[in-house]
């Protein structure tokens, strides 16, 4: 094998061997704080310069904008399946595909437009959510997304996956992260999910909670307002 062969091979398992993120013990978040999982939807402005094309863009974008739909949703987890869609993109009822349509079955919302032709479809959704963390350790997670995401936990990257086209198996490296938490307590994820059009849906798994070990569950999110009644 050469020496070139050698220093490649030493970049690609540099590149696929993702380092665990460390959660420090002051992001432990105080018990009174809100629960429950707020999601904001941010479609593409037509008369913006960039059309959402990438992660980065929609990080950019939604640091510069505000929301167009906030809401507190009571869902037991971080769940946003891909093929509940049952229409295409132009009209659709929130509750035909967010959340199972858990969240919005009863709400009868329609989805805000975010066609913007000729770039197409394209949206960002952030999440913001709790999730208790019983006992110190390591702990693995799969963020199964279509098309991309950036995931905090505790005010730490633990995921920026900006690959597009569609959601891979879940057990795809590049949705895995492992992620150290030196004390007990809840903490809070956002995630900011981006689409580029299409099919779109992200489920976060962890072994958390997994009764067996190495299984993967879907992350648990704390719901109704805690501490302080
Ligand atoms: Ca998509």
């Amino acid at each position: 094998m050469t020496v070139l062969a050698l220093l490649l091979l030493a970049v690609s398992a540099f590149a696929q061997d993702k380092l665990p993120v460390d959660i420090p013990a002051s992001a432990a978040a105080p018990a009174d704080q809100v629960r429950g999982l707020r999601m904001e939807f941010y479609p593409f402005d037509p008369n913006a310069p960039k059309g959402l094309d990438s992660l980065d863009e929609a990080m950019t974008f939604v640091f510069m904008s505000q929301p167009q739909l906030s809401e507190l949703l009571d869902v037991p987890a971080v769940d946003f399946p891909k093929n509940a869609r049952t229409a295409p993109d132009t009209v659709i009822s929130l509750g035909d595909y967010f959340f199972g349509a858990q969240a919005f079955a009863a709400r009868k919302a329609s989805l805000p437009a975010r066609m913007s032709a000729p770039i197409g479809p394209r949206s960002v959704f952030v999440l913001r959510g709790f999730f208790n963390v019983e006992k110190p350790g390591s702990y693995n997670f799969r963020f199964p997304v279509d098309d991309g995401a950036e995931v905090k936990i505790g005010g730490q990257v633990v995921l920026y996956q900006k690959e597009y086209g569609g959601m891979f198996p879940d057990a795809d490296p590049k949705y895995a992260a492992t992620v150290n938490f030196s004390k007990a307590g809840v903490y809070a994820i956002r995630i900011t999910h981006w689409d580029r059009g299409q099919e779109l849906g992200i489920h976060v798994y962890s072994d958390l909670t997994a009764a067996q070990p190495g299984a993967f569950v879907l992350l648990p999110i704390l719901t109704g307002t805690g501490g302080s009644h």
